[in-house]
């Protein structure tokens, strides 16, 4: 049930790079166009605070690790093909891509920042990284505005009867990205329009489709290829521009990010993923210290390689996901532990959700919760926060 986090993008802006750097897998990378066809998946990790200290207590982690302190929650990383303009249309690798991109619960689009590929992913120089991520968005919005006119023609056509209702039919068309009725009713209303849909202007039909895709797809940008200087300069010129402000940017360089795992691989670094230093513990030549010590100065500059981050402030920040630890209150462990788990729900969830996520006999049976770190009693609505360690209290 772990979460899925898509990797989107043109050609050659490094997704398959920043796939195998946070997953240690070996997929093809190339500095050509769709060296990636058929997506892959793999396993990633977030990080989050552990909370067995807190306690007192020791953790053993059923998945993932814990080095540290720190928890290295699993979630799913999903590779796809490089995107191009035209693709709703079918162009490049088209509809089967958008399908792809269509099963991730939040993306991570990365971006060339060094500006040295151009919009195919063909090499160039001096590429304005705007133009990408203008297009990447224009792109699924006009994928989801096609989504919407077939609903528009379902209300049109009155395939729900007579009593016509355009979010359901618009929902219903839809329902592949994960809305319902209720917000889409929400979207229009929200951008002033009547739900007589025979009223609404072409842009405002745009406007209702990129809406419902900006809810539906959150999306954070990771400014790959940083270990470049100009790409560091793209970088200072696009974080101020303040037509950009609406978005969350993480510079990374999946390149640094690979390095450092293969050389903790081969025990020539002590590293830990998404730290912003590390140590050489290994014998090395000259030139690999060098290398490394550039790797250092940029982990320490930009808080890190970028890759864990980019995955925590797509998942955390943007989706609004929380890790909920389940705990005892009165601190005993049973014979398996406590703090083996480390769960990730959605925004908003509550003692309730929690309880049905664990199972649904324990939904079911559900008296309260307890609020492990203040002892206190919550109730099955209470909207849980995240790092919360949360026992449950049931009827069986
Ligand atoms: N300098 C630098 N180059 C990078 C970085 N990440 C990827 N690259 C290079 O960019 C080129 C494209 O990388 P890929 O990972 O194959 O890109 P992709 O987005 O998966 O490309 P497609 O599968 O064709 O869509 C390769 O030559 C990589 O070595 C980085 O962090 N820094
Ligand atoms: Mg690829």
């Amino acid at each position: 049930m772990s979460h899925k986090i898509g990797l989107v993008g043109k050609p050659s802006v490094g997704k398959s790079s920043f796939f195998n750097a946070a997953t240690m897998n070996d997929v093809p990378e190339g500095a050509y166009p769709f060296t990636t066809i058929d997506p892959s998946v793999g396993e990633a990790y977030v990080r989050v605070e552990c909370a067995a200290p807190e306690f007192d207590e020791s953790c053993t982690p059923s998945v993932g690790f814990c080095n540290g302190g720190v928890r290295f929650v699993p979630v799913k990383l999903v590779d796809v093909a490089g995107l191009i303009p035209g693709a709703h249309e079918g162009k490049g690798l088209g509809n089967q891509f958008l399908t792809d991109l269509n099963e991730a619960d939040v993306l991570v689009h990365v971006v060339d920042f060094s500006g040295e590929t151009d919009i195919e992913g063909e090499p160039t120089e001096g590429h304005d990284p705007r133009d990408d991520i203008d297009f990447l968005e224009d792109e699924l919005d006009m994928w989801y505005l096609d989504v919407l006119e077939k609903g528009l023609e379902r209300y049109r056509s009155g395939y729900n009867g007579e009593e016509k209702n355009v979010e359901e039919d618009l929902a219903e068309q839809m329902s592949a990205f994960k809305t319902n009725k209720d917000e889409i009713k929400q979207v229009i209303l929200g951008l002033g329009l009547g739900l007589d849909p025979e009223e609404w202007s072409d842009d405002d039909k745009a406007d209702v489709a990129r809406e419902i895709r900006k809810r539906t797809k959150p999306m954070v940008i990771a400014a790959n290829k940083m270990d470049k200087p100009v790409a560091q300069e793209n970088f200072a010129e696009i974080t101020s521009d303040p037509d950009y402000d609406h978005l969350s940017f993480v510079p990374a360089s999946a390149h640094a990010e690979k390095a450092l795992k293969k050389a903790a691989e081969g025990d020539v670094v002590d590293y830990r993923a998404g730290d912003d230093d590390f140590e050489i513990v290994g014998d090395i030549s000259e030139e690999q210290e060098a290398g490394l010590e550039q790797i250092r100065e940029f982990v320490a500059e930009f808080d890190g390689t970028g890759v864990q981050a980019a995955l925590e402030t797509a998942l955390f920040d943007e989706m609004g996901a929380i890790a909920i630890f389940p705990g005892s209150a009165n601190g005993r462990s049973d014979t398996q532990g406590v703090f083996r788990d480390c769960f990730i729900l959605p925004d908003e969830s509550t003692t309730e959700d929690f309880a049905y996520h664990l199972h649904s006999d324990i939904g079911e049976g559900l008296l309260h919760g307890i609020d492990c770190h203040s002892q206190r009693q919550v109730g099955a609505d209470h909207v849980l926060s995240h790092r919360d360690v949360v026992e449950i209290v049931t009827t069986n």
